[in-house]
């Protein structure tokens, strides 16, 4: 194989990882296959973003179909007719008043859209002092300086200052005393999102734009939202003129067993963030759906002028949208974002079958993710479930971890056999594991 240093790879430990690589060479629905022809059990759906399963037929004869017939079509002052249809159709899976949706290339991009768009919102309802964005510790909202500025994740701030001025974060909701072990949403931790009203007091309502959480955060260690938090936020927002934005890059399309969080929830924010699953990983796209609120703010004055002066070169380009329309059918036509639902409960009883395994501190689990928080190794944060990690992939299941905690998040097409499969390997491994 080729010189494996020209590739600098992504959050990763790029010399630990390139002394010893593992390689994918092909995949289909629950499986990647290895380079050296091993089957790998997708514990992950990829990245969080493979919903339906890998290489979905109806999904790839739509990109080949796209690609040989409208390559590129530029979207500034100039469209094509399946964007349309399409953002037609991803709004009819949100509720009202989130009828419009921007396209965007990643869930970074979704971020920063969504940020700037929050910002203008104010500017054109004349209300330009309110320039602060909240977020939440903990959070990760990608890698852009408007994502890493209100993300929460410290180590992914820490060399890149100075950052966005004017940012704040509330406190995170993750607590073990109280809620180690919970099924399902926590009872205890409502009253965190009072938080919010910590911050707003200290730089007073009138200065601040949008607020910015995921509603289950993922990259950080599934932390799984407590009864009532997420209302008392909307309701905070609302007292005080605050944007409300829900960052469902991981949480949109199915993974909690509702068709986004804000379904499931029944808490509706002014924007959300989307990407991932909305082409199920197939080709790079990202998806903000805006209220009928924000974006009514925008069309106003001459009908000449630019009201959002935002865009990418690729926004909404005729490949992503065509893997994206087949995806939708995909979805539905197995019933995927809904089937979460379905699964969690099996999906529950399998993952906190882990309790009393060794090192194992916590379980939590809302649709088909889960996260299993291990003890640091005295001295290594990080290096007991990176091991676990290693020697799951060895085993033939592909699992995720961020610090100390497993993250799954299988293909919502999983089946019980594999449920059974990551969870009975994960087992073995943390007996192995010092
Ligand atoms: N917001 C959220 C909530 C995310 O989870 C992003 C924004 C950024 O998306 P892009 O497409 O720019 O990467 C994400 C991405 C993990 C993991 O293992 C999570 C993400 C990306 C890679 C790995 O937890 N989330």
């Amino acid at each position: 194989m080729s010189d494996l240093s020209a590739f600098w790879m992504p959050f990763t430990a790029n010399r630990q990882f390139k002394a010893s690589p593992r390689l994918l060479a092909s995949a289909k629905d629950m499986h990647y296959v290895s380079d050296d022809g091993r089957s790998i059990l997708d514990g992950t759906s990829g990245l969080w973003c493979v919903n339906a399963g890998h290489c979905r037929p109806k999904i790839v004869e739509a990109v080949k179909a796209k690609v040989s017939l409208l390559d590129f079509a530029p979207t500034f002052n100039m469209a094509h007719p399946d964007a349309f249809t399409f953002a037609e159709k991803l709004t009819g899976l949100l509720p009202d008043p989130l009828n419009h949706v921007f396209f965007t290339n990643s869930g970074s991009e979704s971020v920063d859209t969504a940020l700037k768009m929050a910002l203008g919102y104010h500017r054109m309802r004349g209300d330009g002092a309110r320039t602060r964005l909240i977020g939440r510790e903990r959070g990760y909202h990608g890698v852009g300086f408007g994502g890493i500025s209100v993300g929460g994740i410290a180590g992914n701030r820490k060399h890149f200052g100075p950052l966005l001025p004017g940012v704040d974060h509330i406190a995170h909701t993750h607590d073990l005393e109280h809620n180690a072990f919970t099924k399902g949403q926590p009872a205890w931790g409502a009253h965190l999102a009072d938080d919010l009203e910590r911050v707003v007091t200290l730089h007073d309502p009138s200065t601040i734009a949008a607020l910015i959480v995921e509603p289950m955060a993922g990259s950080t260690g599934v932390l799984v939202p407590p009864k009532g938090y997420l209302e008392r936020l909307r309701g905070i927002c609302d007292k005080y003129g605050i944007l409300l934005i829900f960052d469902e890059v991981i949480t949109g399309y199915g993974r909690l067993g509702a068709p986004f969080a804000v379904n499931l929830f029944g808490v509706v924010p002014d924007i959300v963030t989307t990407a991932k699953g909305l082409t199920n990983g197939t080709i790079p796209m990202g998806a903000v759906f805006a209220s009928d609120k924000v974006y009514d703010a925008y069309m106003q004055g001459p009908e000449t002028a630019i009201e959002f002066l935002h865009g990418y070169t690729y926004s909404a380009h005729p490949v992503a949208v065509a893997a994206g329309l087949a995806t939708l059918e995909t979805y539905e036509e197995d019933g995927l974002l809904t089937r979460a639902a379905e699964l969690s409960p099996r999906w529950e009883e399998a993952v906190h079958s882990l309790k009393g395994a060794p090192h194992v501190i916590d379980i939590r689990n809302i649709g088909l993710v889960a996260g299993i928080e291990l003890a640091p190794r005295p001295g290594a944060a990080g290096a007991r479930a990176y091991e676990t990690f290693v020697k799951c992939f060895e085993k033939g299941v592909l699992i995720r971890v961020t610090g100390d905690i497993i993250a799954l998040s299988p293909p919502l097409i999983c089946q019980t056999s594999h449920m059974d499969q990551i969870i009975s390997t994960i087992s073995d491994v943390l007996k192995t594991v010092a």
